[in-house]
């Protein structure tokens, strides 16, 4: 076979593969493994800023069982500082390269900025998972520009202020009308639904009365009949639950929140401890699949 002719198969090949891998995730509980390559970052302490020491901690996730690894260059906690784009670009696309030349798994990179977002999706992304739901100059149009998936989370304010006594008349309804301008604005753009992701934004603007309420009421959220992407791993409402246990010792009761979410219809579970919650989720798919 011609050098040429076998390139070519080796690339439809590994699209077929990316595929099937992204109609699995859709249909699928599977789990998101955290990686954030921020100095300040509220879980690792920073750790895995330098590319070698994040590409090993990808390798076990990916060993642990996690189906996506979630690349953030930005940190989303309550508080945070803004960061450039520019600074954003030189933590998050050497690893992403990285990670996609070593390593046959799906990726996903945390950004708002569509400079960041049209860099990933030149370098290989699978999803851009915005907490701004892509509200932010040009977001839209760099996704509409792409075939990735596109995860869309509801965030009250901004991550400086968003803690600040947020209010709701309805969580669960201002969340999914929040959706629904969003998923008309996705249309109006040309971004298919088979390419959207939903998730509530656990702590983002949400006191811990209305974190309970979007657990709890968590299966309304199917009513778009879109996979629902859950971060609630070691948030601070866990803590809060746990009378203000610390990040370190949230590990159960953060397992225990993503088999509630998986119980009322999540999709992908974005968590730092990759084989806890992939354990605890076979339990669920047992259950389930009786
Ligand atoms: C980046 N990031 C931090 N928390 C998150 C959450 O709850 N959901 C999503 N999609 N991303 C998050």
């Amino acid at each position: 076979m011609e050098v040429v002719s076998y390139v070519l198969l080796l690339i439809n090949y590994s699209n077929i593969t990316v595929m099937n891998k992204l109609v699995e995730l859709r249909s699928e509980i599977n789990v998101m493994g955290i990686l954030n390559v921020t100095p300040d970052s509220f879980s690792d302490g920073g750790r895995f800023a330098v590319p070698d020491s994040a590409l090993k901690r990808v390798e076990s996730m990916i060993e642990e069982g996690a189906a996506i690894i979630d690349i953030g260059g930005e940190s989303t906690r309550p508080g945070a500082a803004d960061v450039s784009a520019e600074q954003e670009l030189e933590r998050v696309i050497p690893v992403l390269e990285g990670v996609k030349s070593r390593f046959d798994v799906l990726v996903s990179v945390d950004t708002s900025k569509a400079v960041v977002m049209s860099q990933a999706i030149s370098s290989g992304v699978d999803m851009i998972n915005d907490v701004r739901a892509l509200q932010e100059e040009g977001a839209l149009q760099a996704c509409a520009a792409s075939d990735v998936q596109v995860c869309l989370m509801h965030m009250l304010g901004q991550p400086r202020t968003m803690q600040k006594d947020p209010s709701y008349n309805d969580v669960v309804e201002s969340v999914c009308e929040f959706f629904k301008q969003k998923l008309s604005a996705c249309e109006g753009e040309g971004i298919s639904m088979q390419r959207i992701w939903l998730d509530p934004g656990f702590g983002f603007g949400k006191a811990l009365e209305h974190n309970i309420t979007l657990l709890r009421r968590l299966n309304e959220l199917n009513r778009f009949q879109l996979p629902l992407l859950i971060g609630i791993s070691r948030k601070s409402m866990i803590g809060a639950l746990l009378d203000e246990r610390p990040v370190e010792g949230r590990l159960q009761g953060s397992v225990a929140a993503a088999v509630i979410s998986a119980m009322n219809g999540a999709r992908l579970l974005r968590v730092h401890d990759v084989k806890a919650t992939v354990d605890a989720l076979r339990i669920v798919k047992a259950v389930q699949e009786q």
